[in-house]
């Protein structure tokens, strides 16, 4: 089946009770047994619930995976992930990807005993230098939050197996519709589906697919034990919005290529991050790993002040101010206070995020009147 049609079809069938196109919403707690321990394979709503079933089935198909999982955030998802080591065990990270990402590997794990350690994986001799005998887990974010870098999936298996490694890809910038990390050889992949699954901005929720039922088996009794479960209204709405992912996504890749563009060729723009520029250091991996350039775009000001970033970001009149992306409004942030505040100076500055630094979540508007808007702010 073809991507457009299993955002349609797949893991979706009409409910059995009802004849209802679209899945219920299964708004219970508990679930009436006939007689003791036989029932209908559904018995308390932490452990299943069945529109959390669809919606995992069909996240399964999207990723080419085998099992889905959905929680109650994107954090959520990654704490469950991370549960899978255990005190003494080691996570190898890229040093630029979301700012809660790596609060939750230092400040939550760090003190319980899986220490991280955080590295350039634009070069792929800095994972193989990182590894110790304790590393369990290689952690990639690709596209990277905020500074667009690619890391090259197949490379990072190619070592993480040779160690047996787990390798986990955090696919929340690409979408499954632009990238599917278990094709090339990656174990777990993550969602924050808060962005482009759901892509209305009205929805907090995390995913994870996996190929491997033992790890897959892992995952759902740490769901089970540590309770951070996705209600079911938040579960009808992901279902939804994914029905739309792939019209949405092309157009907004369509929008952040014009943006891109045109942010390249304005005179108080000093670097633009965006890997469908043919200028990008990984826009040929992109080509190759990527079915698209995707729909994040950062970029740096000549004058690298936090004021100059703030006249721009509080100038715009159709990018909103705000955390967050992937939803069909643009959405505009400042990486340096926002998403990455909790990254301490010293590491965000190697990675690029300095305080004239803007993040744009490019949304399915008319390319024209964003261009005009960013044109305005930036001559504000
Ligand atoms: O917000 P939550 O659904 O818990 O997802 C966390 C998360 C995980 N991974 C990536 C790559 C992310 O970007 C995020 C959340 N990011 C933002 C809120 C942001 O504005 O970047």
């Amino acid at each position: 089946m073809k991507f457009a049609t299993k955002v349609i079809h797949a893991g979706i069938e009409p409910d059995i009770s009802s004849g209802a196109i679209m899945t219920p919403i299964f708004q219970t707690s508990t679930y009436v047994q006939q007689s003791v321990g036989v029932h209908k394979g559904f018995e308390y709503a932490r452990t299943q619930n069945p529109t959390r079933n669809v919606l995992q089935n069909q996240l399964a198909a999207l990723e080419n995976g085998n099992f889905g999982i959905s929680f109650a955030s994107g954090l959520a998802a990654t704490d469950a992930i991370i549960k899978l080591l255990k005190s003494g065990d080691h996570i190898i990270s890229c040093n630029d990807l979301y700012g809660g990402t790596y609060r939750i590997f230092n400040k939550i794990y760090g003190k319980l005993g899986i220490q991280s350690t955080f590295v350039d994986m634009n070069t792929i001799q800095n994972i193989s230098d990182a590894i110790t005998p304790n590393t369990k887990l290689i952690w990639v974010e690709t596209p990277t939050n905020p500074m667009l870098n690619l890391v090259d999936i197949e490379a990072v298996v190619k070592i993480a197996k040779q160690h047996n490694i787990l390798v986990c890809v955090d696919n929340t910038f690409a979408s499954p519709y632009l990238q599917t990390p278990l094709d090339l050889g990656a174990d777990i992949v993550i969602h924050s589906a808060t962005k482009y699954l759901g892509g209305h901005s009205d929805v907090i929720h995390g995913a994870i697919v996996v190929k491997d039922k033992a790890i897959a088996d892992e995952l759902y009794f740490i769901q089970n034990a540590s309770g951070a479960v996705p209600g079911p209204q938040d579960c009808f709405l992901i279902l939804r919005g994914i029905k739309t992912l792939h019209l949405r996504v092309q157009r907004a890749c369509e929008n952040a290529q014009k943006i891109a563009d045109f942010l390249v060729a304005h005179p108080k723009v000093e670097k633009v991050n965006y890997p469908g520029l043919s200028t990008h250091p990984s826009h040929e991996l992109a080509k190759k790993q990527m079915r698209g350039f995707g729909a994040m775009v950062s970029f740096s000001l000549k004058a690298d002040t936090l004021a100059a970033a703030d006249k721009v970001l509080s100038s715009t009149k159709l990018f909103s101010l705000a955390e967050s992306l992937g939803g069909v409004e643009s959405l505009i942030g400042h990486p340096a206070t926002m998403t990455h505040a909790s990254i301490p100076l010293e590491e965000r500055k190697k990675t690029g995020v300095v305080d004239s630094l803007i993040r744009l979540s490019i949304g399915v508007e008319d390319a024209d009147d964003l261009i005009a808007d960013l044109e305005q702010a930036l001559n504000a």
